[in-house]
């Protein structure tokens, strides 16, 4: 790894001085604000909001502003990397790289068969690449296991979605937080994580006092500190508190019975599910009293719109599922959904991990296509020519069940592309044991704690120096057009898949190459035909209707090429059996449902209430480690900082860890400001000094995960759990025990 000394000596001021401006997105969270870039001299010189850009108005976040300098970083990979004999990491030309991969591809394939391959890729690309990630991945290779980083992301967003609606698709758009009465930010920090879209609540509010905000997060957050109910809970009991407040709004009679009985079934078997969570128990549960229960019933069970968010302390707590679908289900025993200002709203975070799902770069099949339903892999296969037995290939598999496939031998080759997992990846060590043993490929602009495991290093283009699109938050599919030539010696992602496959010898049924397209807007035409008739169908999008309209949100056809603001507006939704993405899971076991069984629901177009149970977590703090560890985002860094560290100025906002921790503990512990501590859980340590700050409850520490080891160990997933939600398999990252020890 290379030390901070690489970081640029002054940044240069993003200026009007420029050549040109060029069509943009930002690349840095799912908000997908349009901007332009700057460009003097075939260099990005600076970078600006687009006026008008419905979703972001000319607005940018810190980190937006200052993405383009790490482009410029002079550590910077300009030629792949091959590991040698010594074990270092040796420049290598493009031709001796890929020979040797396709060669390691190739005895893969010949020792393993497909599924001892993975590509483990990411959120953070194009829908080009993902779409071209699918392919390459099913028909090119044959195996099932495409994973990436979205699957500690928004994995659970998917399959909140799928239980309750038969697909995937957030039903509301940003839009609607402009009509709601009641927003509810559940486990949601906009004001660190998503600043525009914060702003644009705030902004509101303080204009006309709407809307009510209610925020659950167990720490009182910049978020919380403007709320108008803060439900601050015990981590992991996200369940407990929405089954009680349900439970709550059923008995006051709150519900629209009309609506329920046209549009869903199954609201028996959910209220069953809920019964033993008086208000009593659920404060008993949660640690908030009665009282908070009560008015938040009351809010949620009479505001006659709602607009209800969630994000990591949802999807990274246990009941991940469990507890996103008891939004929806509080939704729809309401019938707000499909309304203008109502909807379930489960986030992205990535600017483009809804996007690797709707294309089928993560496992799933391209366009909201049903595993289980041999009609949807036949008419793909049609769409691709090839034989339809080789999408019969088995259910997605999570990054974690993939780390215990390679610890057993049956994964030997790992292609990560556009991710940091040695940072991301929860129990450090575990998953850096694991993937020493794998052949590794990473593609990566810098050297990572990834690459230390690497065998090759491939160096890509960077945002601004590729053409292609994104899907945000709000189902947005927003153009990036290309502003610079890329430094010599880069190859994009694209264009590294289409060789990939190329070199491999990929063909269709009639012997041409399996990836006939060069370009990402011949790609993104191609993709266009496979979505055609699918829920995410975007056959009537072109690029420059894409760059003329500020993006468009799916599904756009040729007949509604403007798009679609909300979904589910005529109260159908795509549960029927033919056209589902899926006949759903248990919520329990995590168990792949029949079609026998999905058929005897016989949902047919109405949405499905799903029973909600609370596990709590798999660890709690008992004698030897007393505390929860709480982990997180700061406002001023990009995940795992390859991004932001290298503007100067970020960087000196945050340039370390630290842990913070309640004045009460810290008293307890004779433990004051920035004294350095050890964090210790059943599975690491590190140490790091102490940020004292009661917005912190007492019992509880939270440590932000941006670091690795790039500048002195300092990983929080050195201790996190590698637990996951049996029904979306994504991890626990917000609960794990830990002990705190001072360091004299
Ligand atoms: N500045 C910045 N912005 C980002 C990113 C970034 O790296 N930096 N990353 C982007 C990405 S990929 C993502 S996924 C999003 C994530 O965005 P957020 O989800 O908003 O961010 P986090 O800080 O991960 O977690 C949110 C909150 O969950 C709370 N939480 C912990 N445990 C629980 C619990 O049991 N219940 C509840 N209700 N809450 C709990 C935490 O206290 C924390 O405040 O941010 C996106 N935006
Ligand atoms: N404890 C804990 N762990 C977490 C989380 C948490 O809240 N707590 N959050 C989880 C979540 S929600 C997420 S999204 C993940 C994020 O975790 P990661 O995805 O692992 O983090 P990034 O830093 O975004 O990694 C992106 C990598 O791609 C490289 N890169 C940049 N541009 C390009 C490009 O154009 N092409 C290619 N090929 N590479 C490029 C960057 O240098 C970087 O190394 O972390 C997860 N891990
Ligand atoms: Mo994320």
């Amino acid at each position: 790894m290379t030390g901070k000394e690489n970081i640029p000596d002054a940044n240069v001021e993003a200026n009007e001085n420029v050549d040109h401006w060029v069509h943009s997105t930002c690349n840095l969270c799912s908000i997908g604000c349009g901007c332009e870039i700057g460009v003097k001299d075939d260099k990005i010189v600076g970078i600006k909001g687009e006026v008008s850009h419905s979703i972001n108005m000319g607005k940018l976040d810190p980190k937006a502003k200052d993405q383009w300098y790490a482009n410029y970083s002079k550590d910077r990979l300009l030629t792949p990397m091959v590991r040698n004999e010594n074990g270092e990491l040796e420049k290598a030309t493009w031709e001796e790289a890929m020979d040797l991969m396709v060669e390691q591809a190739k005895k893969t394939l010949k020792n393993k068969g497909p599924d001892g391959f993975s590509i483990y890729s990411t959120g953070q690309g194009f829908l080009e690449d993902f779409y071209t990630i699918a392919k390459v991945g099913r028909a090119g290779i044959g195996t099932h296991l495409l994973d990436a980083n979205t699957r500690l992301c928004t994995a659970t967003t998917e399959w909140c979605l799928l239980q309750s609606f038969g697909s995937d698709g957030v039903p509301a758009s940003f839009e609607d937080f402009d009509h709601a009465e009641t927003v509810m930010l559940f486990g949601h920090n906009p004001a660190e994580t998503g600043t525009v879209l914060f702003d644009r609540i705030m902004e509101r509010k303080n204009r006309t006092g709407k809307p009510y905000l209610i925020v659950v997060d167990p720490r009182e957050t910049a978020s919380a500190k403007e709320a108008d109910l803060h439900l601050s809970l015990k981590p992991g009991t996200n369940a407990a508190l929405l089954n009680g407040i349900i439970r709550q709004i059923i008995s006051d009679g709150n519900i629209d019975r009309d609506y329920i009985s046209r549009n869903t079934i199954e609201f028996n078997s959910m209220r069953n599910s809920i019964e033993e969570w008086t208000l009593a128990k659920t404060s008993a549960m949660t640690g908030i009293p009665e009282e908070q229960l009560t008015l938040a019933a009351k809010v949620l069970g009479e505001t006659p719109s709602l607009v209800s968010t969630t994000l990591q302390g949802a999807f990274q707590s246990s009941d991940a599922t469990t507890a996103c679908v008891a939004i929806n289900n509080l939704h729809l025993m309401r019938g707000l959904i499909g309304k203008p200002g109502c909807g379930p709203f489960h986030m992205a975070g990535q600017p483009s991990s809804s996007g690797n799902r709707t294309v089928g770069g993560v496992g799933t099949y391209p366009g909201n296509r049903n595993p289980a339903n041999p009609d949807h892999l036949n008419e793909m296969a049609e769409l691709w020519n090839i034989d339809a037995e080789k999408l019969e290939i088995g259910p997605e598999k999570g990054i974690m069940k993939q780390i215990e496939m390679i610890e057993n031998d049956k994964i030997s080759f790992f292609w990560n592309i556009h991710t940091n997992p040695l940072v991301s990846l929860p129990n450090r060590q575990r998953a850096k044991k694991a993937l020493e043993k794998a052949f590794v490929v990473v593609q990566d602009p810098f050297l990572t704690e990834t690459t230390e495991v690497a065998d090759i290093v491939l160096p890509p283009a960077m945002w601004g120096e590729k053409e292609g699109t994104m899907e945000n938050a709000d189902r947005t599919i927003n153009l990036l057009r290309k502003a610079v030539e890329p430094p010599e010696g880069v190859k994009s992602d694209f264009e590294i898949l289409v060789e990939f496959s190329n070199r491999m010898g990929f063909k269709d049924k009639d012997g041409n190459p399996l990836i006939q397209y060069t370009t990402p807007e011949e790609a993104f035409e191609e993709w266009k035909k496979v979505s055609k008739g699918r829920p995410s169908d975007m056959s009537g999008m072109t690029y420059e209707l894409l760059e003329k309209e500020k993006g468009i949100r799916w599904p756009a056809t040729e007949d509604k090429p403007e798009g679609t603001t909300r979904l589910y507006e005529d109260q159908t939704f795509p549960t029927n059996i033919d056209y589902c993405q899926s006949f759903g899971k248990d919520p329990i076991t995590g168990r792949p449902k029949t079609k026998a069984e999905f058929q005897q629901k016989n949902a047919d177009g109405r949405a499905i209430f799903q029973p909600t149970y609370y596990f709590g977590s798999p660890e709690m703090p008992q004698d030897e480690y007393p505390f929860w560890l709480n982990t997180g985002r700061l406002l001023w860094h990009w995940h795992t900082r390859t991004k932001t560290a290298r503007s100067k100025k970020l960087e000196e906002k945050a340039p370390r860890a630290y842990v913070e921790m309640n004045e009460d503990d810290a008293y307890s512990l004779r433990i004051n400001q920035d004294d350095l501590v050890r964090v210790t859980s059943p599975r690491g340590e590190i140490q790091l000094p102490v940020h004292v700050d009661n917005r912190i409850n007492q019992g509880e520490v939270f440590i932000p995960f941006h670091y690795g080891n790039w500048d002195g160990e300092q990983s929080a997933n050195e201790m996190t759990m590698d637990v996951v939600d049996p029904v979306s398999h994504q991890p626990i990252l917000k609960q794990a025990v830990c002990k705190v020890e001072k360091i004299s």
